[in-house]
């Protein structure tokens, strides 16, 4: 059956008016509610896999706004956790890995197992496929390799990537290796994801633009493109969205290379260019500022109004060009979604 649920149809290419809008990082820190609700889980990981609390937190955001999306609420380093890396959130810090730097380190990691020990997410799926309202999509995620393996190798946010870049550059069958797994462990985890009720799926490849063309052709696209690939032999319909942030001009190659449904891009992408050089190849998601949405008043209705008007000939779904940031006023998100429900090209 084809769903009529406006956010995917986006997907699929059509040109929906008004323009579908989830936010990345909707649900979490900017919300009130969700800091409440945070206080009684003992940490991060442990409140991801209690279903109940995930549950919540992910609707938290549906109560308020009008979105015609629901993410799962989890984190992309559910995986390493899954893969036996010792991972750690600490207050007011971020996470905390014990870093994988060396091929014993790879070894160590046990791809066997990994989705039994992440199957409270799947239950969060489950539950919420089968309670959301009728017009709200469910979208499931996972990081992209390059993007959890700089977790994973740093050990922590907040870099440039020093020690992943050298490796990916000075010894790429070592750092290929750890890719293949994460490659493997991030399409099987995607799939049982779809198999709960996932109706699409978002790959986050935040650092993506650490990386020179060269590096990037490898070690974005190309795991991009075989997470795509492996999942789609499953699920051939499975609407799938990249985010190789920062990526420039090469959000074309990745999003004509990958076969990804839609591509989401940061606040930087000229309008024009998204038009004419992504539209015609797949859905574009974006791109409002997330300072911008922070600031609020005339400055954000211009900004949502420039790019609504931008993009809304084609294919297209309203964001930002990256998360929420914790600070944001609640009524600044409100005001965005009564503006995009506005406005039709
Ligand atoms: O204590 C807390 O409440 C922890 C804060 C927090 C939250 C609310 C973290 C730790 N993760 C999350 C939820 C989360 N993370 C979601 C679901 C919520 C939603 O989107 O509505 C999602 C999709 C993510 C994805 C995520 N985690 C990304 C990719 C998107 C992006 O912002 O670039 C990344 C890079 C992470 C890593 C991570 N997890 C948490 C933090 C603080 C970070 C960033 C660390 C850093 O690099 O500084």
């Amino acid at each position: 059956m084809t769903s009529t649920k406006p956010f995917l149809s986006a997907l699929r290419g059509e040109a929906v008016q008004p323009a579908p809008i989830w936010l990345m990082r909707q649900a979490g820190r900017h919300l009130p509610e969700y800091r409440e609700l945070r206080k009684n889980a003992k940490n991060f990981l442990d409140f991801c896999f209690t279903p109940e609390m995930a549950v919540e937190a992910t609707r938290q955001p549906l109560r308020r706004y009008a979105f015609d999306a629901a993410i799962l609420f989890s984190d992309i380093l559910v995986i390493p956790h899954g893969l036996g890396q010792n991972v750690a959130f600490r207050e007011g810090e971020g996470p905390v890995l014990a870093p994988v730097r060396s091929l014993d380190d790879i070894e160590k990691l046990q791809l066997d197992g990994v989705n039994d020990r992440l199957a409270p997410v799947f239950e969060t799926v489950r539950e919420l496929a089968t309670t959301l309202d009728d017009n709200t999509a469910l979208i499931g995620f996972a990081g992209a390799p390059f993007t959890v393996a700089l977790y994973m190798i740093e050990g922590r946010g907040g870099t440039e990537g020093p020690n992943i870049r050298r490796w990916a550059a000075e010894k790429p069958d070592e750092f290929g290796r750890l890719i293949d797994l994460l490659c493997e462990a991030t399409a099987n985890y995607l799939i049982a994801q779809v198999e709960h009720g996932a109706e699409a799926l978002q790959l986050f490849d935040s650092w993506a633009g650490l990386l020179p063309e060269s590096l990037f052709r490898r070690w974005i696209i190309e795991p991009n493109r075989r997470i795509v690939e492996k999942v789609r032999d499953v699920y051939p319909d499975i609407p799938i969205i990249g985010f190789p942030r920062n990526a420039g001009v090469l959000y074309r190659d990745f999003a004509k290379q990958t076969g990804v449904s839609g591509i989401s891009i940061d606040a930087g992408v000229p309008m024009d260019w998204a038009a004419s050089e992504l539209q015609p190849i797949c859905t574009v998601q974006g791109n409002l500022d997330n300072q911008i949405l922070l600031c609020g008043g005339e400055i954000l209705d211009a900004e949502v109004r420039r790019i609504v008007d931008g993009l809304s000939g084609g294919p297209f779904v309203f964001n930002l060009g990256h998360g929420v940031l914790p600070p944001t006023p609640p009524e600044h998100v409100g005001r965005v979604v009564e503006l995009v429900r506005q406005q039709t090209a």
